[in-house]
């Protein structure tokens, strides 16, 4: 005879979704100077002056660069927010997003 009482031996897990996280691309241009793309990536993305200086040095060389990885909500506000900050010095700098992988 089957126990009653016996516990099923694991939780009914239900599978959920883990939503995609996005990246925010910093895209290189001509005209915005290397100190500013700086100053716009340690304000916006809180990184210091050798994190930013390196991501800005890695889009000047490569033409694109990884900034960080968010969920997309963030990752909209923080692009609009580096390209907003370039576009009101008079420049071209533009953050993309798009889905990981
Ligand atoms: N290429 C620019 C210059 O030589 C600097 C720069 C780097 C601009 C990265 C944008 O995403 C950028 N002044």
């Amino acid at each position: 005879m089957g126990d009653a009482t016996a516990k099923p031996r694991q939780k009914a897990r239900p599978k959920v979704e883990r939503p995609r996280l996005h990246k925010v691309i910093l895209v290189n241009d001509d005209y915005t100077p290397r100190e500013f793309v700086v100053t716009v990536l340690k304000a916006v993305f809180a990184m210091d002056e050798a994190r930013a200086y390196a991501v800005m040095t890695t889009a000047h060389q490569r033409g694109a660069c990884v900034v960080a990885v968010f969920t997309k909500d963030v990752a909209e506000t923080k692009a609009g927010q580096g390209t907003d900050a370039g576009r009101a010095a008079g420049y071209p700098l533009l953050f993309t997003t798009e889905p990981e992988q």
